[in-house]
């Protein structure tokens, strides 16, 4: 062979890229397993690594007993004992296409038929979900909690014991008579999506360091020095196989194994599948591979193992990975990239949202040239500069985002993103209020881009659901000055619409039969479509219930908005603005005259026979037999409305025990008051209970 084979003099340009290569690694090694604060994302290590390992390919003397090549894993910080691990805890090979895990099979086949093994046409294997968290060996005597380690290098792992005793789901003791005396189980522990969510947007409230992704959440959890601060991340942790056993007859198949660690509650991966073949492995990688956006947790692949572990024993360990097991990556969802711009983009509220226009890159099969940067506190916190590189990040549907800078690339003449003081699309005022995240355009409906949103919004599924009426379309007439606010839609003409790009005869008729259809909405589409801030789904749904007409929502005061479930001061005020807008009022109307139209609303005031329908009533004073709330809401549901302040207008004050001002004041006014037992015959004795909830 010529040309790539292996040669014995290394030119100097290799040996210079070698080290380069092996310090760059190492430092990267470092940044991932020491401080748990990559500063790259995987695929591009593993480029690096790779191009490390061609190079010592042909050139073997480059090949340095440190090179990251030749170890797994991490060496023990200072701070936590070593634990040696009583079986070395493996790592897998990795493969990236369908050809690679082709290959693997052959490999099996081969050997196992070299080693006299007669293998069945569709070898069985176990396929289960890789789950992007921080490996872990927690090792059980007499069915006891007895220690749990980090992989480590893979021999010798760090004693985490006192954080991991605190995941709920890593049982203190086996359950079951039959638990082996010595047991080591191998797992994956990781932070759940939703939890790592909620877990970083606390922690940037309190100032505090947040966590780039889910794994280093784990991971950096798992590795903390207080437990009691591990104790508050939400972990959870799978397990997929064993180390060391004494005192068990290990059944004969991986998949048996698992269902064994289960009845110890050890729990494993409930979507992992025994499947046949590498025509089943393949297939299980696609059906989760449509899945992996709404899976709970982060995966970074799928794993396939032999399951006989008989053929597991036969096949054998190559550097630390089985040959009887690999993972099947797919696509990264990290990927580098260079900053060329920021943008602002202007939303349906005025917001500003900072966009980063990136060098186009290939993120999880798709090209990224646009990622967003949230607000300007989070651009700041992340100090994003024109000519950065950046980590990007897409997962599943949502808009891709910028996780970090690379610091160690930022060139010389990076420049810094100001806040800008006129709006982008309208030139209005750009304000931003004392404590809030979010700078505004102050332009309202003025603005372009509020405009076009606020149609967006009108015109979305949930809301007013107007089929066909598309963003291209709604820029279209909203450049063209066609129409302006929501009701313009419905005067639209056949005319009009053809005289857009792209719209054919057929498809404004199409268009306009919708409109036609979305007139008869519901109540609480039309108050979610009027885009009110803070107004989601939900609570235009509580709102439409509790008032049953919109003329009773628009003259509701805050007190009585704040009535409604789930609404709170913010939301009444939002409420309370949106309709004393002078412009909304005309817009609602005009909506209205063009034959918008909903069935009436079955309200939560069930009966107006009630005492207490359309009456204003203030509670004060402590109540024995029911909760405030518990009241407040009896009291809705029958029609009162619940204030908190007494005026002239009060009918009744509800005084419980040590009732203070407010009474006062009502006798003052000669408002009729009322005791508790009064009130408990108006509600009923149903609604009575202490407060704890007793009947
Ligand atoms: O989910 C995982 N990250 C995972 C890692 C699952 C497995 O079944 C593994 C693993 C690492 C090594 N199995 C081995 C042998």
């Amino acid at each position: 062979m010529s040309g790539k084979g292996v040669s014995e003099s290394v030119p100097a340009e290799a040996a210079k890229r070698a080290t380069a290569l092996r310090d760059e690694l190492a430092q990267h090694n470092y940044n991932y397993h020491i401080l748990d604060a990559p500063t790259i994302p995987d695929a591009e290590y593993d480029r690096l690594l790779r191009e490390l390992e061609a190079l010592e390919a042909s050139y073997p003397l480059l090949v340095t007993p440190d090179s990251p090549t030749q170890r797994v894993g991490a060496a023990p910080v200072a701070g936590f004992a070593e634990v040696q691990h009583a079986e070395p805890m493996l790592s897998l090979g990795n493969a990236f296409s369908d050809d690679e895990i082709d290959a693997f099979s052959k490999r099996l086949r081969d050997r196992l038929i070299a080693a006299d093994v007669e293998t069945p046409v569709g070898l069985a294997f176990l396929a289960e979900p890789k789950i992007d968290g921080a490996a872990i060996s927690i090792r059980y005597e007499y069915g006891q909690l007895a220690q749990a380690a980090t992989r480590g290098d893979g021999m010798t792992g760090e004693d985490v014991t006192h954080n991991v005793r605190t995941i709920k789901s890593v049982p203190l003791r086996l359950q079951g008579a039959h638990a082996p005396t010595v047991l080591e189980v191998r797992g994956e522990v990781f932070m759940p999506r939703a939890g790592f969510e909620r877990y970083n947007r606390d922690a940037a409230e309190r100032g505090e360091k947040v966590f780039v992704n889910p794994r280093n959440a784990a991971a950096g959890s798992l590795r903390q020095l207080d437990p009691r601060l591990t104790a508050r991340r939400p972990l959870e942790v799978f397990f997929y196989g064993i180390g060391k056993v004494e005192g068990w007859d290990v059944p004969l198949r991986q998949s048996e194994v698992l269902k064994c660690l289960e009845q110890w509650g050890l729990r494993s991966c409930p979507d992992a599948e025994v499947v046949e073949g590498v025509e089943g492995c393949l297939d299980y990688y696609r059906r989760l591979g449509t899945q992996r956006d709404k899976l709970a947790y982060d995966i970074d692949g799928v794993v396939y193992k032999v399951d006989r572990r008989d053929y597991q024993r036969t096949l054998g360990s190559i550097s630390r990975a089985p040959r009887w097991a690999i993972a099947h990556k797919f696509p990264a969802q990290e990927e580098l990239t260079i900053v060329r711009g920021v943008e602002f983009q202007v939303g349906r509220t005025g917001a500003l949202t900072p966009v980063a226009r990136l060098e186009p890159v290939f993120v999880a099969g798709v090209t990224v040239s646009n990622a967003t940067l949230h607000n300007i506190d989070e651009l700041r916190r992340k100090d994003v500069r024109i000519g950065d590189t950046v980590i990007v990040r897409r997962a599943g549907d949502v808009i891709p985002e910028v996780v970090q800078v690379v610091f160690d690339r930022r060139p010389q003449d990076t420049r810094l993103v100001e806040l800008p003081e006129y709006c982008p699309v309208c030139g209005s005022d750009v304000v931003r209020p004392e404590g809030e995240a979010v700078a505004r355009c102050t332009g309202g409906l003025f603005c372009a881009a509020q405009r076009r949103e606020a149609l967006r919004h009108f015109a979305s599924r949930k809301a007013m659901d107007i089929v066909g009426l598309g963003t291209k379309l709604i820029d279209q007439l909203v450049d063209a000055d066609v129409v302006r606010t929501p009701a313009d839609l419905f005067r639209l003409t056949a005319e009009q619409l053809e005289a857009m790009e792209r719209i054919g005869r057929k498809s404004a008729e199409n268009l306009l039969a919708a409109l036609e259809k979305s007139r008869e909405t519901t109540l609480p589409r039309f108050l979610f479509a009027l885009g009110i801030r803070e107004v989601g789904e939900a609570t235009a749904a509580a709102l439409a219930t509790h008032f049953g007409t919109l003329e009773a929502l628009q003259g509701a005061d805050e007190d009585a908005l704040q009535s409604v479930p789930d609404v709170g001061p913010v939301v009444a005020t939002h409420v309370r603005a949106f309709f004393a807008e002078q412009h909304n009022a005309d817009v609602i109307n005009d909506l209205l005259a063009c034959g918008v139209r909903w069935p009436e609303v079955a309200t939560s005031i069930s009966t107006n026979e009630s005492p207490l329908y359309g009456k204003t009533v203030v509670l004060t004073g402590t109540l024995s037999s029911l909760s405030r709330d518990d009241a407040k809401a009896a009291l809705s549901a029958l029609g009162a409305k619940v204030v908190s302040a007494v005026s002239s207008k009060t009918d009744f004050v509800i005084a419980g025990e040590k009732a203070g001002s407010k009474l006062a004041k009502a006798e003052a006014l000669g408002v009729a008051v009322m005791d508790e037992r009064q009130l408990c015959e108006w509600i009923g004795p149903s609604l009575q209970t202490d407060k704890l909830g007793n009947a």
